[in-house]
Parts: C-alpha cells; sequence; structure tokens
C-alpha cells in the first residue's frame, strides 16, 4: 500500500485523533497516543467502563502499538484479521503482517463486552494506559491457530506453551486509543521510540540502517557478523536488542543491557547505535522473522541481519528442531520487495584459532580448525566457574556475566518433593534440611504440605484450582529464597504436572531446581494410613483425595525417584545429596 493512501485510510476510519507521521527513514508511521484533553476525557468516561489489568505479553504488545512498533496496526485483531493472519500471513485488506496480535481476556470480562462497548486497558498497578474500541468478541480455536502460525502443537514450543496454557480463552478485537506509554524505569535514555530513532538517525546524517535483533547477550562472533553486515550493506549499525519477553532461561534483560553497553564501547566511532525494543517475542522461526523485518522498517531500518535459527525455539526434547535453519531467510528473500527492507543474511560465525579470526562457516576450506562455544556451553562454564576464553568474548562482556551468573556452589536452589499422602516426603524432606544445615553455609526453608496449609494456604481447600494457587505460594516463596542464595526443601502433594512445570520454570529463573518424585505405591500409603485419611477417603468422608478421588500424575521430568520401599529416609537424602554435590551445587 502507497504511504499516501495508507495515511488516508488510516483517517478515514477513524473517528478520533490518529496522527501518521511521514518520514525519509522507514514507511508512515502510526501513533495511537491522544492529546492530553481526550486522555483526560477518555479516563473520565473510563468510570464507567469495564477494565482489563494487561498481562506482562500484552503490555508489550500495546507499546509497540502505540508507538507504531506495529504500524500498521490500529489495535488488537478482530476474528477476520485473526483468520487471515493465521491462514496467510495477511490481515483481511491483504497487507503483509505474519503474526497474531491479539488481546485475551477472562470469561468475566468477555460477558461485559460487545461490540461498540469501550474496555480501559490498565497496567498491573491500574494505570489506565489506553481504550480498546470494541469491535467483536470471539473464542479462538488455539490448537488451530497454534499449528498454523508456529507449524505444531507441541507445547515444548514456547510459543504454543504460552499460547495454549497462558492465553485467556476469549480474544477481543478493536482499534485503539492511546492515554499513556507503559512506563519504565530502567535504561530509559535507551528505549526510543521509532519516531525518537528516526529523528537520531537524520541527526546522525545516516540514511541506510542495518538492524541487528537479539535475545543473547553479545560475544565477539556476533560483533564480527555486525561489523561485515554494516559493511556489506554499506550501512550504519543499530544493535537493536529484545528487552520485553524472550525466551524462557534466557539471560535477564538487565544483564544483557549491561553487555551491550560493554560491546558498544569496542565499535568503530560513529558506525553504531544501542536501542532496546519492548518487544514479546513468540519463538515463532521465519514467521517471526518476517515480523521482526516489518517492525525494524517502522524503526526506520533499511536492512535486516537474519543468521542461522532466527527467532527459532531450538528443538523440541526428541531433538527435532522446530525450523530448518535457513527457513528465515528463504521466507523473508521471498517477500523483499514487499517487505520494504532488505535482509542480510548470514551463516553461522566461527573462530578460526590458526588466524586468531572470525569467519561464516560457509567461508571456511575443507580441514580447517574451527572453534566455537555455545550458549550450553558458556553456562555450564559460568556455572563452575571455569575461564571464558577472550577469543569467545570481551573481558568486560563475561565480567558483567559472571556478576548475575555466579558459579553453582554460590547459587541458591529448591529441592521440590512429589508424591502422594503418605508417601513419605515430608519424613525425607526434614532429614535432607538437618543434613544440609549440618553442613552449614546456607539457610535453609522447609515449605512442608502441611505446614503450608497452616499458615501461607490456610484458607485452601482440595480444588484443582486451589491445590495450583497452593502449589504457585509455595513457588513463589521458594523462587525467592533460590534468587537470594538460600535453599528451599518443599514438600507438597503437587499432584498436577503443569503446576510443577510452573515452579519449575519461577525458580530456575534465579537457581537450581531438582524435583524429587518420592514413588510410594498407592497400595503401600493406603495400607500406612498413617493419619487415617485414606480410609476416611474410601467412605467417601474426604472428598477430592489424591490418589483415590482426584488424580495424581507422575512425573517423567524428575531428576530423582526415591523408592521408600528400599530405602530409608537417610538414606534417601544422603541420594539427595549426593546428587546436589554432583552437580555442583554443593561442595563435597
Ligand atoms: S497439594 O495437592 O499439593 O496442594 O496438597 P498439600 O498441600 O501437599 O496437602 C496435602 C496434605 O493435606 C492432607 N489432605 C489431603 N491430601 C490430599 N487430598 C485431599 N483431599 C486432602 N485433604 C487433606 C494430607 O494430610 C496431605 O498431607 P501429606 O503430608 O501429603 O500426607
Amino acid at each position: 500500500m502507497e504511504r499516501l493512501s495508507l495515511l488516508q485510510s488510516l483517517l478515514r476510519a477513524e473517528p478520533y485523533i490518529v496522527t501518521a507521521l511521514t518520514s525519509p527513514h522507514g514507511g508512515t508511521l502510526v501513533n495511537l497516543l491522544v492529546d492530553e484533553a481526550r486522555a483526560l476525557e477518555c479516563k473520565r468516561e473510563a468510570r464507567d467502563w469495564p477494565s482489563w489489568d494487561l498481562t506482562a505479553r500484552q503490555l508489550c504488545d500495546l507499546e509497540l502499538l502505540l508507538d507504531g512498533g506495529f504500524s500498521p496496526l490500529r489495535g488488537f485483531m478482530t476474528e477476520r484479521d485473526l483468520a487471515a493472519v493465521c491462514a496467510d500471513m495477511r490481515l483481511a485488506d491483504g497487507t503483509l503482517w505474519p503474526m497474531p496480535i491479539t488481546l485475551d481476556v477472562d470469561a468475566a470480562t468477555a460477558e461485559r463486552l460487545e461490540p461498540g462497548s469501550a474496555l480501559a486497558l490498565r497496567d498491573p498497578e491500574g494505570v489506565m494506559l489506553a481504550v480498546l474500541h470494541v469491535e467483536d468478541v470471539y473464542q479462538p480455536d488455539r490448537s488451530a491457530e497454534a499449528e498454523q502460525v508456529f507449524g505444531t502443537t507441541s507445547t515444548e514450543h514456547p510459543g504454543v506453551d504460552h499460547l495454549m496454557r497462558r492465553t485467556n480463552p476469549y480474544y477481543v478485537g478493536g482499534t485503539i486509543e492511546g492515554v499513556q506509554r507503559p512506563q519504565h524505569y530502567d535504561f530509559t535514555s535507551r528505549r526510543l521510540t521509532p519516531a525518537q530513532l528516526r529523528e537520531r538517525f537524520e541527526q546522525r546524517g545516516w540514511g541506510r540502517i542495518v538492524a541487528f535483533q537479539t535475545r543473547n547477550p553479545m560475544h565477539r562472533a556476533h560483533q564480527e557478523l555486525t561489523l561485515r553486515a554494516a559493511q556489506e550493506a554499506d550501512a550504519a549499525l543499530l544493535i537493536h536488542p529484545v528487552v520485553g519477553m524472550t525466551k524462557p532461561g534466557d539471560v535477564d534483560h538487565y544483564t544483557r543491557v549491561r553487555c551491550y553497553e560493554a560491546l558498544l564501547e569496542t565499535y568503530p566511532d560513529g558506525l553504531a547505535e544501542l536501542s532496546l525494543l519492548p518487544l514479546a517475542m513468540r519463538m515463532g522461526g521465519p514467521r517471526e522473522a518476517l515480523w521482526h523485518a516489518i517492525i525494524r522498517k517502522n524503526f526506520a531500518c533499511t536492512h535486516l541481519i537474519v543468521g542461522r535459527d532466527h527467532a527459532g525455539p531450538g528443538s523440541d526434547s526428541t531433538g527435532q528442531p522446530f525450523y530448518g535453519p535457513y527457513d528465515a531467510q528463504e521466507l523473508l528473500q521471498a517477500h523483499t520487495a514487499e517487505l520494504g527492507i532488505e535482509m542480510v543474511p548470514f551463516r553461522l560465525m566461527v573462530y578460526l584459532p590458526g588466524e586468531d579470526r572470525y569467519a561464516p562457516i560457509d567461508e571456511v576450506p575443507d580441514g580447517t580448525e574451527t572453534a566455537s562455544i555455545s550458549g550450553t556451553q558458556l553456562r555450564e562454564k559460568l556455572q563452575t566457574g571455569e575461564e571464558i576464553p577472550t577469543w569467545f568474548t570481551f573481558p568486560a562482556v563475561a565480567e558483567e556475566l559472571r556478576r548475575t551468573h555466579p558459579p553453582r556452589d554460590r547459587q541458591g536452589f529448591t529441592v521440590l518433593f512429589t508424591g502422594l499422602s503418605g508417601s513419605g516426603k515430608s519424613t525425607i524432606a526434614n532429614v535432607l534440611q538437618t543434613k544440609l544445615l549440618e553442613l552449614g553455609g546456607r539457610s535453609v526453608t522447609l515449605l512442608d504440605g502441611d505446614l503450608v496449609r497452616k499458615h501461607l494456604s490456610s484458607e485452601l481447600g482440595f480444588s484443582k484450582e486451589h491445590r495450583d494457587v497452593n502449589i504457585r505460594r509455595i513457588g513463589f516463596v521458594a523462587a525467592e529464597a533460590t534468587k537470594h542464595g538460600g535453599i528451599a526443601v518443599c514438600a507438597p502433594i503437587a499432584p498436577y504436572a503443569h503446576t510443577r512445570q510452573d515452579v519449575r520454570d519461577m525458580v530456575s529463573a534465579g537457581g537450581g531446581f531438582v524435583l524429587v518424585h518420592v514413588a510410594t505405591p498407592l497400595e503401600v500409603c493406603e495400607q500406612r494410613d498413617r493419619k487415617g485419611l485414606y480410609a476416611k477417603a474410601r467412605e467417601g468422608i474426604i472428598k477430592e483425595f489424591t490418589g483415590i478421588s482426584d488424580p495424581y500424575e507422575e512425573p517423567t521430568d524428575a531428576e530423582l525417584t526415591i523408592d521408600t520401599m528400599t530405602s530409608s529416609p537417610e538414606e534417601a537424602a544422603s541420594r539427595i545429596i549426593g546428587y546436589l554435590i554432583a552437580e555442583g551445587y554443593l561442595t563435597g
């Protein structure tokens, strides 16, 4: 679509203020923020409207909608647009747009909405950020969406996992009026909007700009790649890392930004700019690469570097990659003309120790010695405190990573026991706590099932919903203790696999996580029946009893399985200590 006709259609379709900025850089930029008078009016009117507190993902999406990073979108997708995007990577009007941008809400909120109504969108503190003028409310087919967008329904894919497990059941489509931008307090001078970046490029006299997208710390290979790309494209360089949401388990953005700032110092003067992108990635591989290109065009870039497995989630648990390593490059190639931004494709960069330089793997003659350090290998080096070679990364970057990733024996960890009532969890947890205290040097928090229910979760029952809340509370406390270098030993039944996974995710962000399955069979627990609960459960006096009238999902991901028929509590605790020493969490 031409700039002028897009601008006309934007203004014609809008009953309220939508400004559009045309710049020599990038295409037409949508700006959904209204002026002060209208913002005040919206806030006043909103007293009678339903409200929705935006999730972390939705906050990221809203910010890019408001500032025009998602131009030409003017709101969250209607059912028609979503169907077209899923099927053809296009909006219903034919504009190329590969990624669903939807607002998911719960049933209670959906019930209060209909076409023509307004929804106040608020940040987690309740500050109103925007109005959504509702066009439709619909229930999406999330499996079909997963299949079409990500090419799989496997929840091992983080984008699918988010869609299937963390997305509310209703979507609300409609246009947006922005009242205020989401507030950030970190690295504020580095968070340039598309309009600000356009201005910056103009000030610097940059006409050709190649963007580098990343969600990882940057090392020498990345610097070499970006320098080569800038040279090839005869362009200046924008290092444009994602600081919204990335793949679970990634290095946190605070650490990464300090790493990027250290690296920026090593670029030739006047060549590179660093700006932070508040994007929530979906890890959608080729489709996501196309999306990244559209976003970078909005941020006034003329080129985008696309390397190996761009925005891909890697492989599933069987080692099968979700996308081919160069699928993203192929898809972008096919759409270059329509995109209006060029791709600079790159192969994997490898180090040539004999020549002390980096080169793309396809330019390395057969038989040449090469070296590289994978993300997993780097994590291992950080965990063990092993030296990180200077050919791999700049010392200042390594130093930043060490500050937030101390070796494992200085990190906190959580041991989560799971097993049926009466399986022996509490007894082993108590022995483990005592042994850990005997070793000394760390604080230990014991979160036993019964104790937690007495104090932290005293108002909860045993419905699925309540059990989930209970386990997430335990996970929250354990994650806090772990993050601060302590040890949490938890012993609830934790019967559901997905809630255990949530605890694993919460804890792993700040330290180690060990799941221990106390696998005492139901018959044995029932025979022991130390508290007389099984008898009551069989008589129906206690409802929803795990193993009798409520399910127990056996873990398939436990680090350790304890058989209480063949080992005593002391032996079980010793085995766990042995595991913790072997994994580097404790020194022997
Ligand atoms: S859960 O599912 O993880 O939230 O359960 P948890 O917090 O560990 O609580 C389990 C203890 O509560 C007692 N109890 C029950 N267990 C299972 N199902 C039902 N309906 C139930 N009602 C009471 C029981 O004593 C459990 O203690 P343990 O130590 O596991 O035997």
